[in-house]
């Protein structure tokens, strides 16, 4: 139950698609099933390659890969590059029925990856219902020949991919969650390089595990892949120093946790300075939801960071200290204390005076039912919208519909603000606000005007936060707080000095959010919402 909003274009200019290089490398995904076994039963998940997590991309700044897609499963599938700009080629991104359509069972595709100004760890998945639950892997961008990291060359990279496992297929999970409208059932286990972990039934055995020198320091390219969880992550004893994020640098920012919302990638250092021992790193939830019900995944998963060397290890390795699980300052830590490099090499490029501002609310929703017969809160269907337009996709894709001129696929009437001011953040709410318009709107910006888009939480059915997501773009995150978005006092608290440049954040429960960008890579910029769930 994914809610996509707010389709941007501009003009389109054809013909800047031409990036030859002396050797533009072709990789091969094989969309396939295969067979894996976790918590003690086995299933047929969709792959690539056969591989869960699948295969690393590793590139280069600035390199064009083509990769042939071949679907041999039995559904639709895209492949998405998360976090690549693809400058003046939106046509093989990846979302369904947005930039393309999808690539049938039996048939290829080859999409090109066009990576720019990226640098750091970025990720691709599928892009179609829940296939990315399983189709997902790392995308690592290197510095050019000639050019350094910002900080000290690590001793080893390793990805650290973050998700989330069912024993039950993953269709049937969403598919109970649409045909009941109450949110779809909560994972079994959450997943570390697809892993469950030492905490789970008959997974002890397979725990990733993480080799390491005293002494040395090691890069983590953390990748949320999960579908809904906002997760804390940290390591038992170690501090943690992030550099990056999305693919782009930041100033070192040392945290014992980080809080990671779906999409988002760190570049983190682990300096491996401890008594030789054995260690847990671990993840587990953020949310809001009460307790005792299944709305989220109250499990953990852990690896192990293992000292090289002769000693008898501690049995079990000690686990990291988290904040507790509904800690919403604790969530917003890292959010407040990035900061992107803004040096000689490293520019901040955030617009000063922006031509284009626009506030949209980012409301969870309920659908009146039919005697009341959804599963959702007092029997409605659960929903989500964006200034109170809740998003239908369309069966032709809207940039294809945009280029050849086909009517009726979309409307250019998206709102700028909310269309109905109140006091969105309020404890109690009016229940007649609750149901949203639906409709497949897209708004329209000019070609290289500068961007500002608020995006404010609303309290409605439930205030819990947002993972907001645009294509095409990275944008600068400029401001956030709790609460109701002042137009007048809280852009002159905006960082406009050294804001991190990030592709995905999130509205912090009952808050708001402000970035900032260039609308300088015409195509359709899609904000995602990363779901419905009680907790995002
Ligand atoms: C798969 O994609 C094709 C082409 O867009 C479409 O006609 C078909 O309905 C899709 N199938 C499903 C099950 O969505
Ligand atoms: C970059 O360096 C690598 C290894 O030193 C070399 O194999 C490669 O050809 C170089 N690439 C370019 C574009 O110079
Ligand atoms: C969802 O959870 C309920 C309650 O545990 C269970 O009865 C149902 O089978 C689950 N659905 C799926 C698709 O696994
Ligand atoms: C986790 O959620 C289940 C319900 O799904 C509940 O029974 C259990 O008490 C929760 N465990 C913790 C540690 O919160
Ligand atoms: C967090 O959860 C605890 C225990 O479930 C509860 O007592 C507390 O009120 C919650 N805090 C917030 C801010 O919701
Ligand atoms: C969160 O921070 C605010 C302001 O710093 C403080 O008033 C509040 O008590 C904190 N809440 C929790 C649960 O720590
Ligand atoms: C709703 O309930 C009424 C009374 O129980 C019944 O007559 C009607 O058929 C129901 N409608 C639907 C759509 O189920
Ligand atoms: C696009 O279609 C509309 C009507 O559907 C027409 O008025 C307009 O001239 C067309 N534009 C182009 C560039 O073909
Ligand atoms: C959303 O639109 C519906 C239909 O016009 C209206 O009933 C509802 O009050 C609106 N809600 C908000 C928050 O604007
Ligand atoms: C848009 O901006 C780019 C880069 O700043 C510039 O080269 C180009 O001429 C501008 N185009 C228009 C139509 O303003
Ligand atoms: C459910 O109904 C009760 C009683 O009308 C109301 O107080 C509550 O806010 C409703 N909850 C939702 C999520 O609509
Ligand atoms: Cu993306």
């Amino acid at each position: 139950m994914k809610v996509f909003l707010l389709q941007i274009s501009a003009f389109l200019l054809f013909g800047g698609g031409i990036h030859c290089q002396a050797s533009t490398r072709r990789l091969t995904f094989v969309v396939k099933e295969a067979s894996y076994t976790r918590l003690c039963s086995t299933k047929n998940i969709l792959t690539v390659n056969g591989q869960f997590p699948g295969p690393t991309i590793y590139a280069k700044k600035g390199e064009t890969i083509i990769v042939d897609v071949y679907n041999r499963g039995k559904e639709n599938v895209t492949i998405h590059w998360h976090g690549v700009s693809m400058p003046r080629y939106p046509w093989t991104d990846g979302p369904e029925y947005i930039t393309q359509c999808p690539i049938q069972p039996g048939s290829k595709f080859s999409q090109k990856i066009i990576l720019s100004s990226e640098e750091g760890t970025l990720w691709w998945h599928a892009h179609s219902d829940w296939t990315r639950a399983t189709v997902h892997g790392a995308i690592i961008v290197y510095p050019k020949n000639g050019t350094k990291y910002p900080f000290p060359k690590p001793s080893a990279e390793v990805p650290i991919i973050l998700g989330q496992w069912w024993k039950s297929d993953v269709n049937a999970v969403r598919d109970e969650g649409l045909a009941t409208g109450a949110d779809p059932n909560a994972s079994d286990s959450l997943l570390i390089n697809g892993q469950p972990g030492d905490l789970y039934p008959c997974s002890k055995s397979s725990t990733f595990k993480l080799t390491v020198d005293h002494g040395k320091t090691y890069l983590l390219r953390i990748i949320n892949a999960a579908l809904q969880e906002a997760l804390f992550f940290s390591i038992a004893k170690h501090k943690m120093t992030v550099v990056g994020i999305d693919g782009s640098y930041t100033k070192p920012l040392t945290q014992d946790y980080i809080t990671i919302y779906p999409g988002q990638t760190f570049d983190v250092l682990l300096e491996a300075n401890q008594r030789l021992d054995h260690y847990y790193m671990a993840a587990k939830t953020y949310s809001i939801a009460p307790v005792a019900q299944n709305f989220y995944d109250n499990t953990t998963t852990t690896a192990i960071v293992q000292y090289r060397g002769y000693y008898t290890p501690s049995s079990p390795p000690s686990l990291p200290h988290f904040p507790a699980y509904n800690d919403t300052n604790a969530s917003v830590q890292v959010m407040a204390s990035l900061r992107s490099l803004a040096d000689a090499e490293h520019p901040s490029n955030v617009p000063l005076s922006p031509s284009t501002k626009l506030i949209y609310t980012i409301s969870v929703n309920s659908f009146l039912c039919p005697n009341n017969s959804c599963a959702g809160p007092n029997g409605t269907r659960l929903s989500a919208s964006i200034n109170n337009i809740s998003f239908q996709s369309p069966t032709i894709d809207i940039l294809q519909a945009y280029y050849y001129n086909i009517s009726g696929v979309y409307g250019d009437k998206f709102p700028s603000v909310p269309p109905l001011v109140f006091d969105f953040t309020a404890d109690y709410l009016p229940l007649e606000y609750q149901t949203p318009e639906i409709g497949t709107e897209v708004r329209v910006v000019e070609y290289n005007s500068t961007v500002e888009i608020v995006f404010q939480g609303t309290n409605l059915v439930s205030g819990t936060h947002h993972p907001m997501h645009l294509h095409g773009y990275r944008f600068y995150l400029v401001g956030w707080g709790f609460g109701n978005f002042d137009k007048n006092r809280d852009p002159l608290r905006y960082n406009l000095v050294d804001p991190p440049l990030q592709s995905t954040i999130s509205v912090p429960t009952n808050g708001w959010v402000a970035i900032r960008f260039e609308a300088s890579n015409p195509g359709m910029l899609q904000a995602l919402m990363s779901s419905i769930k009680k907790n995002p």
